[in-house]
């Protein structure tokens, strides 16, 4: 028996040893590039992950005979090294990986093609050396004997593997997804991916995803269904003259606050108010008080691509990547045709979720990133809202006028603790949580908003702006519900409640003069944040899925995940119950609510449509063809 198995591991060292070196080459190259990436987190089942990845590799390889697994191998050494060294390189200089959507934008983005040879190091080629030394053993072993493995045999080996490999890998990525849903679709955060399921994994999920997407833009629409998507978005366009023009030759100021949730409005935490000064400033603003964030995977990008597109984000994926290129009808290119100088200030790394690429496509003039601006002082992922909102300030205050100004905010991010540790602001009883943890960071981003606001006002410029801000999405996860329930003091402890109550942003319109202040109650969300400004900035928004805030009666939101409510019912689509909203009874819905929840799905159909097949395009060429 003891000599049956000996016999079997030397006829396969023997006859196998160009796939354990393969293994182990790749393995181990594979395990120190993830260990550069590492940060502070490598998951511990990363090895597995990894092992599946090259066992799905080798599985292939064994369906050639000796020749051509020992080729194929070699390629896949030669592939998987490549690229190693491409991932250092760009991660040296974006502190991320390369992905396939990045490569497609490579053109446009100078500042990388420049770069690449700074960027190289000698000790990258070493990931390649092995690939040179194989040569020879290459060589040697063309001049082997063939391989006796018959065909079936073959066959079974590789589906042993192949299975083997697919399922450790599935383990890997599933369990990923469920710790950060929307991860892998959105890829927002690639070294973390690699450091979970393995660099090839990483690589696998997004040709994955590319290919998927592809799929889903190829398809093609029916005429029929083009002409009755824009009949759709053109009709009940205009809701109202309330509030029309008002905004004409003014500045706009949109201000997007990291993380801001509605809860921290105006409540007290030991006595203190966590947000004092955005309390104190929305005295002076029309307040929205039932606006919620409607953001899907691409998260804060979401929200940008809302508040600037009012179409729905990506059913999958983050839409700041997958539609960089579409033809769009945002708000930045409305104003620029109305002569104002657009520009986004964010202090974050140009390429973040793609922004170098879709603030162009979103007509955008400038984007005065961290590599423009001062960044000696960082928090979390970047400037900190302390040393970045003066210089927006400072920055206002030279640009040509009327301007648009997209500002997003970037210090109360998760997991909060960089800005927690910038304050002292007692949260006994929550220390140590990221309960805790963001009622600092938030108490400090208003510390930083409270100046902002008090600049904006000394320097006159409230005088000539109109000024919107809100939350870009929810700051509390789901497993973090108990302990904001406490803080909250909730009774209601179900999903309904945690969607009603706990998934509002704050929203805030500021007039000159502090004109129009007061609270306003309707419905609404991200979606209709464009279409209130072109109401009131007097621009042609055709395409639009939103609704004016300052002249609908009816409220309404829809969400992603098809969850909605008209104001009146709220229907939570992920147990698929129906509520009262001035009861919070949950109701059995009526003919007339089950109509409208199939209406809100064509709506999220029709955005997905408009944005997989690039109708904007044709829509806009239609009507340019028109009016000449
Ligand atoms: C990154 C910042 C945060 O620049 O906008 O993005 P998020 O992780 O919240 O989507
Ligand atoms: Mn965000």
């Amino acid at each position: 028996m003891r000599s049956q198995i000996r016999e079997k591991v030397e006829y396969a060292l023997k006859n196998y040893v160009d796939v354990f070196i393969f293994l182990f080459l790749v393995f181990t190259k594979s395990m120190i590039f993830i260990k550069i990436l590492a940060g502070n987190y490598v998951s511990p089942s990363v090895k597995y992950s990894l092992l599946a990845s090259l066992f799905i590799m080798i599985s292939i390889s064994l369906l050639f005979k000796t020749k051509g697994r020992i080729k194929f191998l070699y390629a896949m050494d030669f592939l998987v090294s490549f690229v190693i060294v491409a991932d250092l390189t760009y991660y040296r200089f974006f502190k991320d990986l390369i992905s396939i959507n990045c490569i497609r934008n490579l053109g446009e983005v100078g500042e990388v093609g420049d770069s690449v040879g700074n960027l190289l190091r000698f000790s990258d080629f070493l990931f390649l050396t092995d690939v040179v030394l194989l040569i020879p053993v290459m060589i040697y072993f063309r001049n082997r004997k063939p391989d006796l493995a018959v065909l079936k045999k073959r066959i079974i080996a590789f589906s042993t593997l192949f299975v083997l490999g697919v399922v450790v890998q599935f383990i890997g990525v599933r369990a990923l997804a469920l710790e950060q849903p929307g991860l892998l679709s959105s890829l927002r955060n690639k070294s973390y991916i690699a450091r979970c399921i393995g660099n090839i994994g990483y690589h696998g999920v997004d040709i994955y995803n590319v290919i998927a997407t592809e799929i889903r833009k190829s398809q093609k629409l029916p005429e029929e269904k083009k002409k009755k998507i824009e009949k759709v978005l053109l009709s009940n366009k205009k809701q109202g003259n309330k509030f029309a023009n008002i905004g004409e030759g003014k500045n706009l100021i949109i201000l997007q606050i990291e993380s801001l949730q509605q809860f921290v409005i105006n409540r007290k935490v030991n006595g203190q108010e966590i947000t004092p000064n955005l309390n104190r400033f929305l005295k002076k603003c029309m307040y929205f008080d039932n606006f919620y964030y409607q953001v899907a995977a691409g998260n804060t990008s979401d929200a940008e691509f809302m508040t600037n597109n009012s179409l729905y984000p990506a059913a999958t994926g983050a839409a700041y990547s997958i539609y960089a290129k579409n033809d769009l009808d945002s708000l930045g290119e409305k104003l620029k045709e109305k002569k104002y100088y657009t520009s986004v200030f964010h202090g974050n790394r140009r390429i973040f979720w793609n922004r170098n690429i879709m603030y162009n496509t979103e007509g955008f003039y400038h984007f005065y990133s961290k590599e423009e601006l001062n960044a000696d002082e960082i928090v979390g992922m970047g400037i900190s809202d302390r040393t970045f909102l003066p210089q927006t300030l400072d920055k206002l205050q030279t640009l040509q006028k009327p301007y648009y100004s997209f500002v997003i905010t970037l210090s109360s991010h998760f997991p909060y603790r960089a800005a927690a540790a910038k304050t002292d602001f007692d949260v006994t009883g929550y220390e140590g949580t990221d309960v805790g943890n963001y009622l600092k960071a938030i108490h400090y981003t208003d510390e930083q908003l409270g100046t902002f606001f008090k600049g904006l006002e000394d320097k006159g410029i409230l005088d000539n702006s109109i000024l919107l801000m809100y939350g870009d999405h929810s700051a509390i996860p789901q497993s973090d519900k108990s302990l904001l329930y406490k803080l909250v003091g909730e009774e209601n402890q179900n999903d309904y409640t945690w969607y009603k109550k706990y998934q509002k942003v704050p929203f805030m319109i500021h007039f000159p003069k502090n004109k129009y202040k007061g609270v306003n109650h309707l419905y609404s969300g991200e979606m209709d944040t464009y279409p209130t400004i072109a109401n009131m900035f007097g621009l042609k928004a055709p395409y639009t899925m939103g609704k004016d805030m300052l002249n609908s009666k009816q409220g309404n939101v829809t969400f992603r995940n098809g969850s909605f409510t008209d104001g009146k019912v709220f229907y939570v689509s992920t147990i698929d119950k129906y509520y009262d909203i001035k009861t919070d009874e949950e109701i059995k819905p009526t003919k007339a609510v089950l109509e409208e929840k199939n209406r809100r799905q064509q709506q999220l159909e029709y955005s997905d449509d408009i944005l997989n097949k690039d109708l904007l395009k044709e829509f806009n060429s239609e009507n340019n063809s028109q009016t000449k």
